[in-house]
């Protein structure tokens, strides 16, 4: 289909410019643009990729890693990552994005944030955050691009939360501002859904004005007892990659 068409075309476009020789320490993300990410880094290789080390964002990212025959890490044993590239439910003009559509979004902030490049101040000095630059890379298809956040993704901001307290978080979204926030729950499961982490999702809708300034969002959500982590990414993203319909490819940074 024309969908998974340009998400291929994306996630080709972000390897062959962003996965270099030099790159060792990979991240991989989450949902289903991410194999077409691993596919075109196995196509540079065995020899290349015999060096490298995966780090994956979850149980799916995992497996997609294990399947293609490459080494698979830990983020404890690979606290900095050279570059990680996943893909988004929706990314606006200043490359804020909404993710988390897959329930993985704690795995992946981690990742996302362990993806900086420090350059130091000299040689000497300290190491000290002189030029950070975040080689974390977004690749999606041409529905995820959008102005601003909440225009095309309707599903609200993802919450993982603590089982124990997604009540009260509930109710705390609303005063927050949140449009009918609402447990996700299972499709081919009774019951809510559970992420990797043991955890619920909450996806909490705000309106699109709200969502002009998702830094505003990220920080009301996050400081509620009870959040473990909010699928807004604001400011994290270096680049990022959709292919459109007409065959065409947008790049935004
Ligand atoms: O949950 C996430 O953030 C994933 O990256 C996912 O939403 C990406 O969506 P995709 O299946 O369209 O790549």
């Amino acid at each position: 289909t024309e969908i998974e068409a340009s998400k291929q075309q994306a996630a080709w476009a972000a390897v062959d410019r962003h996965i270099l020789p030099h790159h060792i320490v990979i991240g991989i993300g989450s949902g289903s643009t991410v194999p077409y990410v691993v596919e075109r880094i196995v196509a540079q290789g065995a020899d290349v990729n015999k060096h490298r080390v995966f780090i994956p964002t979850g149980f799916q990212s995992k497996e997609l890693i294990v399947a293609a025959n490459l080494r698979l890490g830990d983020v404890d044993q690979y606290p900095v990552i050279d570059v990680t590239i996943d893909g988004a439910d929706e990314v606006d003009r200043d490359l804020n994005a909404i993710k988390g559509g897959g329930a993985c979004h704690l795995r992946e902030k981690v990742l996302a944030e362990a993806a900086d490049t420090f350059v130091p101040t000299n040689a000497e000095g300290p190491r000290s955050r002189d030029r950070l630059t975040h080689s974390f890379i977004i690749v999606a298809d041409y529905r995820k691009n959008s102005e601003y956040l909440g225009t095309n993704w309707k599903a609200g901001v993802p919450v993982e939360v603590a089982p124990f307290a997604y009540a009260k978080v509930l109710q705390n979204l609303v005063l927050v501002g949140s449009q009918n926030p609402k447990l996700r729950m299972g499709k081919a499961k009774a019951g809510p859904v559970v992420s990797d982490n043991g955890n619920f999702i909450i996806d909490a809708p705000f309106s699109t004005e709200d969502l002009k300034d998702p830094l505003r969002i990220l920080k009301l959500i996050k400081m509620l007892t009870g959040v473990v982590e909010v699928g807004l990414f604001c400011h994290m993203a270096e680049a990022a990659y959709f292919g459109n319909v007409d065959g065409s490819l947008t790049v935004r940074w």
